[in-house]
């Protein structure tokens, strides 16, 4: 796995890793094998293995121990611990994290933990993340002006090798390595991939147990022949020659995120936070994974998923692409001011999508277990389900501190006497008390609205995608692409204010390609032909695809639309309209941009909206937005960028014309 060139050890791993095949778990002859594995590693410390469940017999290959066999000879733990999953080993887990001061209890809930990162370690670091492959040109495209970082940052695997030599060796002195196997999506589905983690950080640890389906469950599923992601993950901080140790451990200076698609290996260092350590969710589902679905034919989307039911009780699912802080988890869990309708919730971050030969749908998975919630602007109001979720089982991090033990950020509700704000200090009012980027992290089953068919090996039927951003100016609250390749031009050329989930600053409105511009794991110009290909696809119902925009503002600065519950209305026409084919019907005409709802074909009762705002289509606006997009086309996709795009580009700037 790690092939750092200049380092002998490194070079004589696969050498020495010539174990048996395979070992039966009993507990003595697991803990057996672990010893075995230690005294051929040369570690200074006797592993201390807790394995609290033992199923009669586990079977592990011999590719797997050789990766576990690899990461400790390389990092050096001074103990090695084998993840069961058990609810005995999280609590554990737990209270050595209260013990060391990395977890406070919160004795107002149950089962709730606060943790505090360095404040040097808050966000997703994607300068710092990067892809390496053989072929640049498989990441990055041909832009003729490339913007730093737009699209991917490729490093060449000699480079990595040499970048991970510096990092990896001895990283994990006098830490315990947790080797944690996961699957993503239910365990055994023909839909989930598996990973096995080793990680050097009990937070990491135990939020994988929230995040994803972990533990002894899929080492019994695994054989010969089972494809695993190799996941390396170190908070770069070995305990070593009594040097100061950070309460948070981690390495800002060295940081790195990097993934090499072409071996299924993720390697992160220096970080403990977020999609930065987490590595089932973005490296893992969505840059591995999209890599994976360009290669096996399917989707792995930054999508929500949601299941919506009219009054008459007809059910059909939706997904929606967000940039991060989108407001992806409040749509999902939404609570609908319309009588009669329900949403309930397959998933609120990530869809892996595949058109079912029987059905003919695009059917989703979720394949995450939890949700990563941005906390501030969750409350009752905003979004009820999962305030309902987090007040249990949950570890948030990063928020604000109660005195009487509970937590609190901005937006949560009444501000609270006696707030210690998210770095442990007296809250002085004035600065954030949680960081704008905190986080609950709570397992789906806590959520009331969780979707009957959630777990579906088989996925739900999609029968409409949404994209959408930020956009206070100029982007009506909803349109609908004339057909496929217009919904993918849609996706391609989609913008968002930036977000506090990665570490830019301030209100700039960025190109945000579908929402995956930090998470594509290949050459972006490939990633639209991609989704252009399923739009040749012959006995396929390909679902519908739109434009939504909660955020717009009048010249006052205040939103036109009243946002969260009453999105429903939205929804209710997105819904009417996938059983329509005509552009133009009762409820729908055509304009420049897409097809967009007539008013009076549009649910607005009891609610008091500027339509005529909301729905203004200003030709400036326009021709500014589409040459703006075009201009980033060209800079960073060039001659990369599918035809059928710049085809669907063009016909829109003819029709702005005529505005
Ligand atoms: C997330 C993100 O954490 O998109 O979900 O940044
Ligand atoms: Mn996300």
């Amino acid at each position: 796995m790690l092939r750092t060139g200049g380092n002998r050890v490194l070079r004589c791993l696969h050498r020495l890793t010539s174990h048996q095949h395979t070992f039966q778990t009993n507990k003595n002859m697991f803990a057996q094998r672990i010893y075995h594995l230690s005294t051929l590693q040369g570690l200074n410390v006797q592993p201390n293995i807790q394995i609290k469940q033992q199923p009669d017999l586990v079977t592990v290959p011999k590719h797997i121990t050789q990766f576990i066999d690899e990461a400790s000879r390389v990092c050096k733990p001074a103990n090695i611990h084998i993840c069961d999953g058990s609810e005995t080993e999280y609590n554990n887990l737990i209270n050595l994290m209260v013990q060391q001061n990395m977890a406070v209890p919160l004795p107002k809930y149950q089962n709730c933990y606060l943790t505090r990162t360095d404040p040097l370690d808050v966000a997703r670091v994607e300068s710092r993340t990067v892809i390496s492959t053989r072929n640049k040109h498989d990441v990055v495209p041909n832009g003729l002006n490339p913007h730093k970082g737009a699209l991917a940052n490729w490093m060449s695997p000699e480079e990595l090798e040499n970048q991970l030599g510096e990092r990896f060796p001895g990283c994990m002195e006098g830490r315990t390595m947790y080797v944690i196997p996961f699957s993503m999506g239910p365990v055994g589905s023909s839909l989930s991939k598996i990973g096995i983690q080793c990680t050097d950080s009990p937070y990491v640890a135990v939020s994988m147990r929230i995040m994803t389906r972990m533990g002894l469950d899929v080492l019994k599923v695994l054989n010969e022949d089972t494809d695993f992601v190799k996941c390396l993950h170190s908070v770069g901080s070995p305990i070593n020659n009594n040097k100061q140790q950070r309460l948070w451990p981690c390495n800002p200076e060295k940081t790195l995120i990097s993934h090499r698609p072409e071996s299924s290996e993720i390697l992160s260092y220096g970080s403990g936070y977020g999609g930065n350590s987490l590595l089932g969710k973005k490296c893992l589902a969505l840059r591995l994974g999209s890599y994976m679905a360009h290669k096996e034919s399917w989707l792995a989307e930054h999508m929500l998923i949601l299941g919506i039911t009219n009054p008459e009780g007809v059910k059909k699912y939706v997904a929606a692409a967000f940039p991060s802080a989108c407001g992806k988890t409040n749509l999902a869990m939404m609570t609908p001011s319309l009588p009669g309708w329900k949403i309930e919730c397959v998933g609120d971050d990530i869809a892996w999508m595949r058109f079912n030969p029987e059905t003919g749908y695009l059917h989703a998975i979720n394949p995450e277990n939890g949700f990563f919630g941005v906390a501030p602007g969750t409350s009752k109001n905003t979004n009820p389900n999962a305030m309902a979720c987090v007040f249990k089982d949950t570890l948030f991090t990063n928020v604000a501190a109660t005195n009487d033990g509970g937590v609190y950020w901005e937006g949560m509700g009444e501000k609270p006497e006696g707030v210690t704000d998210w770095h442990g200090n007296p809250w002085d009012g004035k600065s954030n008390a949680a960081h704008p980027n905190s986080r609950f992290c709570t397992p789906a089953r806590n959520c009331p609205i969780m979707d009957e068919r959630w777990e579906d090996p088989e996925g739900v039927p999609i029968s409409a995608i949404l994209f959408g951003g930020r956009r206070p100016q100029g982007v009506p609250l909803v349109y609908e692409a004339y057909d496929w390749d217009h919904g993918v031009y849609i996706g391609a050329s989609m913008r968002s204010e930036a977000t506090a989930a990665a570490e830019h600053q301030g209100k700039v409105i960025m190109h945000d390609p579908f929402a995956m511009r930090p998470f594509v794991g290949y050459n972006m110009g490939q990633y639209f032909d991609h989704w252009l290909s399923f739009g040749q696809m012959n006995n396929v119902k390909l679902p519908k695809i739109f434009h939504v925009n909660w955020f717009r503002k009048n010249s006052n600065g205040s939103f036109l639309w009243p946002g969260f519950g009453d999105n429903i209305r939205v929804l209710e026409w997105i819904m009417k309209r996938t059983d329509e084919i005509s552009p133009e019907s009762e409820i729908a005409k055509k304009s420049a941009i897409g097809v967009i709802p007539k008013e009076s074909g549009f649910n607005l009762d009891n609610i008091n909206v500027d339509w005529n705002e909301l729905f203004n289509l200003d030709k400036k606006f326009w021709e500014n937005e589409t040459n703006d997009i075009g201009n980033y086309f060209s800079d960073n996709l060039g001659n990369d960028l599918p035809p059928q795009i710049r085809k669907q580009l063009n016909l829109i700037q003819k029709r702005i014309l005529k505005l």
